[in-house]
């Protein structure tokens, strides 16, 4: 009888599906908190801490995103290291720029860092006549 009882227990079957459930409860409430926060941190993150370097003045045309620390040098891969971006495709091209708050953009005529040096913060709708489609090495400084 007290075998019986314990193997197929009724109360122990129902106790089982219902704690599971509440536990599945909990874990779908805590991952869409979680998804939230994530989301709302990824939203702030990715709009507070980049450069955006335009291909036309007034931030029109092709985009260039630098992520925190992206340091892009605009000629083919030269194998520098993983530091370096290599977008060739970019080089003489940017015509205006924005720096998030807590960034500093840095770019140069050449790369290498050789020919003028640029250091910015905030947005410039367009880089002026003798900067205009000149630049060939960004780097985008975040503080944390
Ligand atoms: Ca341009």
């Amino acid at each position: 009888m007290r075998e019986k009882t314990t193997l197929g227990g009724s109360g122990q079957g129902d106790s089982i599906p219902t704690q599971i459930k509440e536990i599945d409860m909990n874990r779908k409430s805590s991952l869409a908190s979680a998804l939230l926060l994530a989301a709302t941190l990824g939203t702030t993150t990715s709009v507070s801490a980049d450069c955006r370097l335009y291909e036309h003045r007034d931030f029109a045309g092709e985009v260039l995103f630098l992520r925190d620390n992206a340091h892009v040098k605009m000629v083919e891969n030269r194998g520098e290291g993983f530091q370096y971006d290599y977008r060739p495709d970019w080089n003489d091209r940017i015509s205006s720029y924005k720096v998030s708050a807590n960034c500093t953009l840095y770019m140069w005529e050449h790369v290498d860092g050789k020919g003028w040096k640029l250091t910015r913060t905030g947005q410039l709708d367009y880089v002026g006549d003798k900067r205009n489609d000149e630049v060939s090495e960004a780097l985008c400084a975040c503080s944390r």
